[in-house]
C-alpha cells in the first residue's frame, strides 16, 4: 500500500473515527487515500478551525483528536491550536503534508520547517525521513499525546513518503504505564490531611483527564473537605456538594478565594498554580502545607514548594487519600461564606443581564449538555453562573485564552457526541474570529446552538481599561459589528435577537427547542463588567467588587 494509505490504517488501528482537516499541494496523497476510507474527514473552513474542532473532539471525551493541514500556510495555521492544546494538555495528533523530501531546504513552493516551527508549541514534532519508519512514528505520536500528561504532538509526512510504497504490519498498541506510588508517600499525605483544621480540596483540570471525577466526589464526600476548582476543574465536583465553592482565581468566587486563604492545607490535585488562579504568589494560600498530587512531576515545586507531592493516576491515588478527618468547625465556617457571597441574578432595569441569562440557560438545558466559551468576559460568566457536571462538558480555552475556541470546538464536540447538545457562548469579538465554521454546520446538519453576547465591545480589554488605563478606550470599539443574524441565516441557521429580559425565558426554550442549528443574539449593555476581580499583581483576599 501506499504511505498515505498507511497512515490512514494506523489511525484506524488507534480507533479514530473522525478527522478534522484541510488539504492542499502537498497532503493530496492523503486526501486522495480518504477517497476509498472508512474514516470519516469533516472539512472544515480554516486550519484553524481543524485543530480547535480536534481539540473539541478530544476535551469533551477524552480521546485523541486528529488533524490535518498541507504544507506551509496549511501548517502554520496550526499553530496557535497546538499551542492551545498544549497549554490545557490536550491530546491531539497533528498530520502535515510537506514538500517533497528532495525539495526540502531549497525554499520550494509552500515550503515552511514545519518542525522547527511547532516544536514549541507541541509535547513533541516528528518528521518522518523514511517510509519504513512511518508506521512506528505515527503509534509513537498517539502514545505520546496521551502518555503521562497529555498534549499535542505533530507528524510532518512529505509528499514522497506518502506516495511510497510499504508493507502494513499490524501493531501491537501498548498499555499506556502509569506511574506506582510510594505507601509512604500516601501515609505523609494523609497525615497531613487528618491533623488539619482547615483543608481545602483545590482541583484541576487533571482529574478529568485522568477520569478519576468519580474517585475525587468519593473523597469529598467521605471526608467532607471543601473544595474550589480551577477552570479547567469545573465539572469535576459536584455542583450539588455542599462544601464545594466554585471556581477560584481571579474571576473566581468570593467563598472560594477566601477559603483558600484562610486554609491551613491545600490539597491541590491535578492543578498547577497558575497565575490566574494564585494573584501575588507569595500572597496566597500563605497559611496553608501543601499536598500536590499530579501526573507530571515537572509540576511539583514549579511555583508553590509542595509539602508532600505524589506522582500517580488519580484513580488509585484519590482514594488512597481517604482518611478521618475532624473539620467540622471550618465545614460551618466555609457555608457561612458560601451564603454570604452567593450570587444575586436581580439586576436593575429592563436591559439583559448575561449572568442571570447564563444562570437560567443552565437550569434549562439537558442534564448532559457540553457548553464551548470563546474567550473574554462571556467566558468567565459562564464559569461563574452555569452549572457542569462533569469537565468534558465544560470546554473553555484555559492556559491560551484564544479567542476564536468556541465556535469550532463545539463543532468537534457535537461531532464527537452527536446526541449531545452543544451549546456555543460567544462574544461579539471572538465569534468573528472563526465564524467561517457556520459553514461546517451547514455542511455537516449540525444543531449547534450559539449563543452570541453582544456588548459591540472587547468587551474583557474595555474592562481593563476602565479599571487600569484610565478609561481610554484603546481599539475596544466593535460598534460597527455586522447584522449576525442575517450572517447567521445566510449559512442556513435559525436566529433571532433579543435586547430585553423580558425575552430572555422565551428565547431560550425556542432555541433549545429548535431543531437544527440555532443563533441567539444577545444585546447586553457594554458597560457591563465581570465581577468580583482580583487586580493584577493582588493577593486573592484583595477581590474587589462592581
Ligand atoms: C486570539 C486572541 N487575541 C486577543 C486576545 C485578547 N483578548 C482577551 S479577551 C478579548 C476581548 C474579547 O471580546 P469578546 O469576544 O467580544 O468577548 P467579551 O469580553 O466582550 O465578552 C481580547 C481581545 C485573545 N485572548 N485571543
Amino acid at each position: 500500500m501506499t504511505g498515505a494509505q498507511l497512515v490512514l490504517k494506523v489511525l484506524q488501528q488507534h480507533g479514530v473515527k473522525h478527522v478534522f482537516g484541510y488539504p492542499g499541494g502537498a497532503i493530496m496523497p492523503i486526501y486522495d487515500a480518504f477517497y476509498d476510507s472508512e474514516l470519516d474527514h469533516f472539512l472544515c473552513r480554516h486550519e484553524q478551525g481543524a485543530v480547535f474542532s480536534a481539540i473539541g473532539y478530544a476535551r469533551s471525551t477524552n480521546q485523541v483528536g486528529v488533524c490535518m493541514a498541507t504544507s506551509g500556510p496549511g501548517a502554520t495555521n496550526l499553530v496557535t491550536g497546538l499551542a492551545d492544546a498544549l497549554l490545557d494538555s490536550i491530546p491531539v495528533v497533528a498530520i502535515t503534508g510537506q514538500v517533497f523530501s528532495s525539495l526540502m531546504g531549497t525554499d520550494a513552493f509552500q515550503e515552511v520547517d514545519v518542525l522547527g516551527m511547532s516544536l514549541a508549541v507541541t509535547k513533541h514534532s516528528f518528521i518522518v525521513e523514511d517510509i519504513n519508519d512511518l508506521a512506528r512514528v505515527l503509534h509513537d505520536a498517539f502514545e505520546l499525546a496521551q502518555s503521562g500528561r497529555p498534549g499535542p504532538v505533530l507528524v510532518d509526512i512529505p509528499k514522497d513518503i506518502q506516495i511510497g510504497q510499504v508493507d502494513f504490519e499490524p501493531y501491537p498498541i501498548p498499555k499506556p504505564e502509569l506511574p506506582e506510588f510510594s505507601l509512604e508517600q500516601v501515609e505523609a499525605a494523609r497525615s497531613l490531611i487528618s491533623h488539619a483544621k482547615h483543608p481545602v480540596a483545590y482541583v484541576g483540570g487533571g482529574v478529568g483527564m485522568a477520569d478519576a471525577v468519580d474517585e475525587l466526589n468519593d473523597f469529598l464526600t467521605t471526608t467532607k473537605i471543601p473544595a474550589v476548582a480551577t477552570l479547567k476543574g469545573l465539572g469535576a465536583v459536584d455542583p450539588t456538594y455542599p462544601y464545594y465553592l466554585g471556581m477560584i482565581g481571579m474571576h473566581g468566587t468570593k467563598a472560594s478565594n477566601l477559603a483558600v486563604q484562610e486554609c491551613d492545607l491545600l490539597i491541590c490535585i491535578g492543578a498547577r498554580f497558575d497565575d490566574r488562579v494564585t494573584g501575588k504568589l507569595d500572597t496566597f494560600a500563605q497559611k496553608a502545607k501543601v499536598i500536590h498530587l499530579d501526573i507530571d512531576k515537572a509540576e511539583f515545586g514549579k511555583l508553590r514548594k509542595p509539602d508532600v507531592a505524589i506522582r500517580g493516576d488519580f484513580k488509585k491515588l484519590i482514594p488512597q487519600m481517604k482518611t478521618v478527618v475532624d473539620i467540622g468547625e471550618w465545614q460551618q465556617q466555609v457555608s457561612d461564606l458560601k451564603a454570604e457571597h452567593a450570587w444575586r441574578y436581580d439586576a436593575p432595569g429592563e436591559g439583559i443581564y448575561a449572568p442571570a441569562l447564563l444562570n437560567e440557560l443552565s437550569q434549562k438545558l439537558p442534564h448532559d449538555h457540553v457548553v464551548s466559551c470563546d474567550v473574554g468576559q462571556h467566558q468567565m460568566w459562564v464559569a461563574q453562573h452555569m452549572q457542569f457536571t462533569s469537565p468534558t462538558n465544560h470546554l473553555s480555552s484555559g492556559g491560551a485564552g484564544t479567542m476564536g475556541f468556541g465556535l469550532p470546538s463545539a463543532v468537534g464536540a457535537q461531532i464527537a457526541r452527536p446526541d449531545t447538545m452543544s451549546v456555543v457562548v460567544t462574544g461579539d469579538g471572538s465569534f468573528m474570529m472563526n465564524v467561517q465554521e457556520l459553514g461546517t454546520i451547514k455542511r455537516f446538519q449540525l444543531p449547534l446552538k450559539i449563543v452570541l453576547l453582544d456588548n459591540q465591545r472587547l468587551g474583557m480589554v474595555k474592562q481593563w481599561q476602565e479599571l487600569f488605563f484610565e478609561e481610554r478606550y484603546s481599539e475596544t470599539d466593535l460598534s460597527d459589528n455586522p447584522d449576525f443574524v442575517a450572517l447567521a441565516r445566510a449559512f442556513g441557521l435559525k436566529a433571532k435577537t433579543i435586547h430585553s429580559r423580558f425575552e430572555v425565558s422565551d428565547a431560550i426554550d425556542q432555541m433549545i427547542n429548535t431543531d437544527g442549528p440555532f443563533l441567539l443574539h444577545v444585546v447586553i449593555d457594554e458597560k457591563a463588567n465581570v465581577w468580583p476581580l482580583v487586580a493584577p499583581g493582588k493577593a486573592n483576599h484583595e477581590m474587589i467588587e462592581g
